[in-house]
């Protein structure tokens, strides 16, 4: 975890706000203790924090509209429609309410509002960690028919609470800085607020967010705008989410209930794909992890589906034992839980632990489905079908794995020919590029630091693991042969059929693609980073995934040359060193990594002094899943469309 250590402003305080302001510095002190880290990820959260607040005033059932802005400067605002925070003395802190909630950690609590709090960002830190990260934030609160308001540096209130004017309007708003002495990154990305708004607005069904970007104007000079409002929540979710597949039956399984006093929200669908596609949330936490929710999910469709299907006899012609697996292939749901006292374990604090709420969710989803199956025979066969098919494959896929393993490290049958392997054996040191053609793997070979980083060619393209069944991606050479030289087995922990990678044998700790700047090469990095993200997302997770980032060009004038990364790099240095047009200026524009020559490629591409990586991550599975469907699907266009947006090189090619 990274530690900070910022501004020690050497103000005295006053005896009465010391436990206070101790409190926010401990914040300043340590901020991924609070918020997990402090780059692009912890940015975000700020505002997660914020927004948050307004969700729990809109589930306590008094707000209904909340807008987030992304000002010119990169500062976030926002504002709901809520009662606004109370702005009266607070007797114990012998300060106003509306204060104590902004410079006292976790002082949510003392405000209940007799419900339960269910949002709450994964750290759940409150509003006033918001204010100890930030350089400056105003909050201004419309009530009893006046506007309050109320400024802060580093967390520190810069005024009483004062009346600034008169409305008519209820609600609260927040605008802050993020504090750039303490986050390593401070713009905001907006396709990152967009999918966390998204998601919320299908979560908590009703409320209105609306998403404004200041930064970007169009040719109108209208600023950007998205709104998101759902009316059917996660039923309209998982239709979203299923929008780049093909349904296996049309309806939507859905059911919204309590149980046991939980709240269950949930919606199914099948489509005809290979996958299991989850997702779980608790109070509007993804929970990645899974937990006693998912547990009670896939045991209810367990239970469900194997009656009805011995019941009408389906599974007699299946020759193959049926295992819990087999119903989940082409599932894709959304589900989604209140608990009032949650508790969050794992690595990532994102699997839920309370027993509690795998027999009421058990519960819920046996009833829903039972309903379902009853009254739709068809598509109750039609799922039915699926899955003895689905059996039939998984015991092939056994047979196609095993005969990878038998090669594989640990199996003895040692490693791909092709690979150029590093001699360290710290894997924490060791790198392994996955290079794009045997012309550029050659050239990757002898420009490597031969000691800890290791190169691997691949011919052509890679089979789209996407469309694959689970078993061909283990058929294809090129898929084995990296599964192979990273030393991971699958169907490991006694249970040989499971899908999931162990990656405790992974002999690489970076992984880094290395492909053409151009649209072929691009294709490239989306089919491995699907390998990665469908079969080994622990590798993502953990993150040991990067996309290597060479030059577009090399322009030189004179005794003067520079590697250009960008169009816009290559446009800055004619305007530093021509006089406006191409006269006198040699650009040497790389099409492929093959035009560069061994020590050219380790300068700009490998050697970890100069070369810029980018790690993959994925900070939103669900938008994550969406962008890999719509990559990989049959449809054309969307996919045309995202790479032209996220490319770099897409007008040079153009
Ligand atoms: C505590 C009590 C009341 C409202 C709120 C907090 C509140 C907090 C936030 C934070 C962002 N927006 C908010 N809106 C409301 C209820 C006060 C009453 O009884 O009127």
């Amino acid at each position: 975890m990274s530690e900070e250590l910022t501004h020690n402003s050497g103000n005295s305080y006053s005896a009465s706000s010391i436990q206070v302001l101790e409190g926010l510095e401990a914040v300043r002190k340590r901020p991924a203790m609070y918020i997990g880290d402090i780059s692009e990820k912890g940015l975000h959260h700020l505002v997660y924090e914020v927004v948050d607040n307004s969700i729990d005033e809109a589930l306590a059932g008094y707000c209904t509209h909340i807008e987030v802005t992304i000002n010119e400067d990169n500062s976030i605002t926002v504002q709901d429609n809520g009662r606004g925070i109370p702005v009266d003395f607070h007797e114990k802190e012998k300060k106003s309410a509306l204060e104590v909630v902004m410079t006292v950690l976790h002082a949510g609590g003392k405000f209940d509002k007799g419900s339960y709090k269910v949002s709450g960002g994964l750290h759940g830190v409150g509003v006033s960690c918001v204010n100890a990260l930030s350089s400056h934030m105003t909050t201004n609160v419309f009530r009893n028919g006046k506007i309050y308001q109320q400024e802060y540096a580093f967390g520190k209130p810069l005024y009483a609470v004062k009346e600034v004017g008169t409305t008519d309007i209820t609600g609260t708003r927040q605008t802050f800085w993020p504090d750039g002495g303490i986050f390593t990154v401070t713009e905001y990305k907006y396709s990152i607020l967009q999918a966390r708004m998204r998601e919320l607005a299908y979560l908590n069904k009703g409320i209105t967010i609306t998403l404004n970007d200041r930064r970007v104007a169009d040719e109108n000079g209208e600023t950007k705008k998205e709104v998101f409002h759902s009316e059917e929540g996660v039923k309209e979710f998982v239709r979203f989410l299923n929008s780049t597949n093909t349904p296996l039956i049309d309806d939507v399984i859905y059911l919204n209930t309590e149980k046991q006093g939980i709240p269950i929200e949930c919606a199914i669908m099948y489509n005809t794909g290979f996958r299991e596609n989850l997702h779980s949330y608790v109070n509007n936490i993804n929970t990645i992890e899974g937990g006693t929710h998912e547990a009670g999910f896939r045991t209810a469709l367990t239970r469900v589906l194997k009656k009805y299907a011995e019941e009408s006899k389906a599974l007699e012609k299946a020759k193959v034992e049926i295992s819990g697996e087999d119903f989940r292939e082409g599932l894709i749901a959304v589900i989604s839980v209140k608990v009032s006292e949650p508790q969050f374990e794992g690595q990532t604090k994102t699997k839920l632990g309370n027993n509690e709420v795998s027999g009421a969710v058990n519960q819920a989803v046996g009833e829903a489905l039972t309903y379902y199956l009853e009254e739709h025979p068809k598509e109750a066969k039609t799922i039915v079908d699926k899955v003895v098919l689905a059996a039939t494959a998984r015991v092939a896929a056994r047979k196609a794995r095993e005969s990878v393993q038998r090669k594989s490290p640990m199996g003895g049958g040692g490693l791909p020919g092709k690979l150029a392997d590093c001699s360290s054996r710290t894997a924490e040191e060791c790198e392994l590029f996955l290079v794009e053609g045997d012309s550029a793997g050659g050239s990757a070979k002898q420009g490597r630091s031969r000691q800890f980083q290791a190169i691997l060619p691949l011919r052509g393209k890679i089979l789209n693991v996407e469309k694959a069944m689970w078993h061909k991606a283990f058929e294809s050479d090129e898929v084995n042969n990296i599964i192979q030289a990273l030393g991971v087995r699958f169907g490991v922990d006694g249970d040989e059929d499971s899908k999931k990678a162990n990656i405790d044998k992974l002999r690489y700790h970076k992984v880094i693609i290395m492909t053409d700047a151009d649209v072929d090469g691009s294709h490239i990095d989306t089919l491995i980073m699907t390998l990665f993200y469908r079969y080994m997302p622990e590798v993502i997770q953990g993150g040991h995934l990067y996309i290597a980032n060479p030059p577009l060009y090399k322009c030189s004038k004179g005794k003067v040359s520079e590697y250009c990364y960008t169009e816009e790099e290559r446009i800055e240095f004619m305007q530093k060193y021509g006089d406006g047009t191409e006269t006198g200026i040699h650009t040497q524009r790389y099409k492929g990594l093959g035009e560069m020559n061994p020590e050219q490629l380790w300068e700009t591409t490998m050697n970890p002094e100069t070369r810029i990586l980018r790690q993959v991550n994925i900070e939103n599975a669900a938008e994550a899943d969406y962008i890999f469907s719509m990559l990989m699907g049959d449809d054309v266009a969307p996919r045309r469309e995202f790479i032209e947006k996220h490319a770099t090189y897409a007008n040079i090619d153009a």
